[in-house]
C-alpha cells in the first residue's frame, strides 16, 4: 500500500521539476521585449552573445503647428540595412531627411537631435556620393497631395549593436531641400519632424504596402524615391 500512495507523489513531483525547469528556460526570452523606455540606452546594452535584432523603426512627431505624419522602417539586409520611410501631411517638395546623432526630440525645434550621425567624421553629401554622411538620406520627395516615400539601402548602418548602430538615434524632417553639397548639412532649412529609433516595426500603415515592394540601393534612390510618390498618386 504504501508504495502505491507514493507513486502519485513521485509522479506529482516530477511533473512540478518538469514545470519548474520549463519555466526557467522560457524567462530569457522575456529579454528580448524592450520597452520603450529601454531604447534609449538599448544600442549599449546589448551583450555579444544576444541574438542580433534585425528591425527598427521611428515614429516622427511634428513640429508645434504642423501635422505632418512620417515613420520610418528599418531592416538589416545583406550587405547593410534597408531604410524605408513615407510621410502624409507635408508640404510638397524635396525634404532633406537625415538620421541625426542623438535620440532627443525634446527641444521644440528638435535642435536637441545634434548633428548628422557622422561615425566616419567625413563631409555632407547625397546617398549616393562617395563621401557623406552614415545618416545622409538625401531628399523626401513628398507629392502634390503631400504624401512620399523614401527608400536607401546603406552600408553605413545597423539595426544591431555597434558604432553604425542607427537605434537610440532621431531621424529628422526638414522643411526645405537638402543641396547635398552645403556643409555641414545640405542647407536643409528647419527640422519639421523628429522621432527617436527604437526596436521593433513601426505600426502598420497603408502607405507602407507600396514602399516594401521598392528595392533601391543609395544610388537609386532619388529613382525609386520618384517612383514611390508617383505610386502613390502624384
Ligand atoms: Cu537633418
Amino acid at each position: 500500500m504504501k508504495t502505491l500512495r507514493y507513486v502519485p507523489s513521485a509522479t506529482l513531483m516530477l511533473a512540478l521539476l518538469t514545470s519548474a525547469a520549463f519555466l526557467g528556460c522560457a524567462a530569457p526570452g522575456s529579454d528580448d521585449v524592450v520597452s520603450p523606455d529601454e531604447t534609449a540606452a538599448a544600442a549599449e546594452a546589448y551583450e555579444p552573445e544576444a541574438v542580433v535584432p534585425t528591425k527598427a523603426h521611428a515614429v516622427l512627431t511634428p513640429i508645434e503647428g504642423s501635422s505632418v505624419q512620417a515613420a520610418v522602417n528599418f531592416t538589416e539586409v545583406a550587405g547593410g540595412v534597408q531604410v524605408n520611410a513615407w510621410v502624409l501631411g507635408a508640404e510638397p517638395g524635396d525634404h532633406g531627411f537625415h538620421l541625426h546623432e542623438v535620440g532627443d526630440c525634446s527641444a521644440a525645434d528638435f535642435t536637441s537631435a545634434g548633428g548628422h550621425f557622422n561615425p566616419t567624421a567625413v563631409q555632407h553629401g547625397g546617398p549616393g556620393d562617395a563621401l557623406h554622411h552614415a545618416g545622409d538620406w538625401g531628399n523626401l520627395v513628398v507629392n502634390s497631395v503631400g504624401s512620399g516615400a523614401l527608400s536607401v539601402t546603406t552600408n553605413m548602418l545597423s539595426v544591431g549593436p555597434g558604432a553604425n548602430s542607427v537605434v537610440g538615434r532621431a531621424v529628422i524632417l526638414h522643411s526645405g531641400t537638402d543641396d547635398l553639397v552645403s556643409q555641414p548639412s545640405g542647407d536643409a532649412g528647419p527640422r519639421i519632424a523628429c522621432g527617436v529609433v527604437e526596436l521593433g516595426s513601426a505600426p502598420p500603415m497603408e502607405s507602407m504596402e507600396s514602399m516594401e515592394s521598392t528595392e533601391s540601393t543609395e544610388e537609386g534612390s532619388d529613382d525609386a524615391a520618384a517612383a514611390s510618390a508617383d505610386e502613390s498618386g502624384q
